[in-house]
């Protein structure tokens, strides 16, 4: 972390401050594990420190430290508003653009708080009076490390903290397989454990606790998968009518279109899900090498992410999203065929 950066948090933190610290919209393990991670470290440092996120988050992320605190806006409106209209400052974790926490947006825009965002998404908004954005880093919980690193006061890492912290790092990684795992990144990890995180159990929290239902979904969703030869590209699709006979319930599906990447040659994949209530198609792209998945949902889908992972959505229906995404891909047949 940038020596300005640290200088102008140290003069924010200098006297106990009225913090809140926000995850973006359906939040994942990085997005818990990263606010967690930070919650704990304000707190030690004697800060009023409340983490809000803008809805529920799935059951598997449910045993992390200190969850048990987070203010869901969605359910506790009211509470969640009070806290901001109360905060000094607000500590945006794991997004970079008011419109990534959904009815949140509004509250966030009004808010009188001055502003630290925390994240590796492309592209950051300029609504921060503190930017600490790295495209380069694997998650934004190691740069929470790198921010506790930054202010020298590694000596709080608690387990708490590191449990956290290990999570949103496993998880947005993949496992660390994914090419943001850098040298730097295992050195965390190894002082993560020191400190306490239990890597075998974390990963059993995490991964192990599928339901019947779930791992019957996955069964659907391998078995509806099209593979695409010419375009190194294989997608599954997801109904509304499969979901129900699963009892879909959020999170089900994370980590679906991995098993599409997996396929020998695959360089990009997609899964497109079925949403009747919201009327949409929601869609993750995952890629491998330089094909920017980035680009090609900015471009196509109203979404974005990251290089090797993102995310859109369409207003078609889900049989014209799939023709549309066939269509579309024709026009990267190069990219896709030359992709390294
Ligand atoms: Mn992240």
């Amino acid at each position: 972390m940038d020596k300005k950066i640290a200088q102008q948090v140290k003069t924010f933190l200098q006297t106990p401050q009225n913090i809140v610290i926000v995850g973006h919209k359906n939040p994942d393990g990085d997005a818990v594990g990263s606010c967690m991670g930070l919650y704990f470290f304000l707190k030690s440092l004697g800060h009023n420190t409340q983490v809000v996120m803008p809805n529920d988050y799935p059951n598997f992320l449910k045993w992390m430290p200190g969850n048990e605190t987070i203010c869901t806006y969605e359910k506790e409106t009211e509470k969640c508003q009070q806290f901001f209209d109360e905060a000094n400052i607000v500590f945006t974790l794991d997004f970079n653009s008011f419109t990534r926490v959904g009815d949140l947006q509004g509250v966030l825009e009004n808010c009188k708080a001055n502003f630290v965002m925390i994240d590796h998404h492309q592209a950051p908004g300029d609504y921060a009076v503190v930017t600490y954005s790295d495209v380069g880093m694997s998650s934004t919980s190691e740069m929470v490390y790198h921010f506790m690193a930054g202010l020298d006061r590694l000596d709080l890492l608690s387990e708490n903290i590191a449990t956290n912290l290990y999570t949103g790092i496993m998880t947005d990684t993949g496992s660390f397989r994914f090419s943001s795992t850098t040298p730097t990144t295992h050195r965390v990890i190894a002082h993560l454990m020191e400190a306490g995180a239990n890597g075998t159990q974390i990963h059993n929290n995490i991964y192990d606790t599928n339901t019947p239902d779930r791992i019957k979904l996955l069964g659907v969703a391998l078995n509806n998968m099209t593979i695409l030869p010419e375009y190194n590209t294989a997608f599954i699709t997801l109904t509304q009518q499969e979901l129900d006979d699963h009892n879909f319930k959020k999170g089900d599906t994370e980590g679906f279109v991995n098993y599409s990447l997996s396929v020998l040659g695959i360089k990009f994949a997609a899964i497109f899900i079925e949403n009747k209530q919201e009327n949409i198609v929601k869609i993750s792209f995952r890629s491998k090498g330089e094909f920017s998945v980035n680009k090609f949902a900015r471009a196509h889908y109203n979404g974005g992410g990251h290089n090797n992972a993102a995310g859109g959505k369409s207003d078609k229906n889900l049989e014209d999203t799939v023709t549309e995404f066939i269509s579309i891909l024709s026009n990267y047949k190069n990219a896709l065929q030359n992709n390294a």
